[in-house]
């Protein structure tokens, strides 16, 4: 039987908005009634995760776990936004087959560095400029954008509704097709 399930991996930069908009989607997904579930990598790395740090090695036993986790879940029909800046390809690659080629897509949630440095959000950009956090994506670490990716979605350009909009279209053309 093929499983109705899907993994829509998001990746980019802290800050580029990928949990905004995890979470708009989720909500949008379940209020039509299809069981998804959102598995953010800070949220993560709060629990299940809290071990890892953000060395190269660890960075990608986090996303080994997201993947696992992400694996059983799609094998049960669910829906899984997964919300990690998974900043090398390789990484991603690697969560790719873990999951399934069929059941994962990879979606670029882009924003310039600039962008989301202005941003903020957290505080967490200014902190690693004045050396307060170590080994920050972006600035003393690489992200490598995804060079094909199944969806793009540029939040500088895009207001966070226009973004899942965009999403949902595309999501709706993947499951019926
Ligand atoms: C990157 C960091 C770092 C460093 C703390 N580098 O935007 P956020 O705050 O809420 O989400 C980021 C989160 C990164 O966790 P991931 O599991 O997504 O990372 S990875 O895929 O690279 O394993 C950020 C915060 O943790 N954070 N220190 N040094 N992000």
């Amino acid at each position: 039987m093929t499983p109705k399930g899907k993994v829509l991996w998001f990746t980019g930069l802290s800050g580029a908005g990928k949990t905004t908009i995890a979470e708009a989607l989720h909500a949008h997904l379940m209020k039509v009634k299809c069981m998804a579930v959102v598995l953010d990598g800070d949220l993560l790395r709060k629990g299940l995760n809290t071990d890892l740090g953000f060395s190269a090695a660890d960075r990608s036993e986090n996303i080994r776990r997201i993947a696992e986790i992400a694996k059983l879940l799609v094998h049960n029909g669910i829906v899984c936004i997964v919300s990690t800046i998974s900043p090398y390809a390789e990484l991603r690659e690697k969560a790719k087959e873990i999951i399934g080629q069929e059941l994962f897509s990879e979606i670029f949630i882009n924003a310039p560095l600039q962008v989301c440095e202005e941003r903020d959000v957290k505080g967490l950009y200014g902190k690693a400029r004045r050396n307060q956090i170590a080994s920050f994506t972006g600035i003393h670490d690489d992200y490598m954008p995804p060079v094909n990716p199944d969806l793009e979605i540029r939040t500088d350009l895009l207001t966070p509704d226009e973004s899942v909009r965009k999403i949902i279209v595309w999501f709706n053309n993947l499951v019926n097709t």
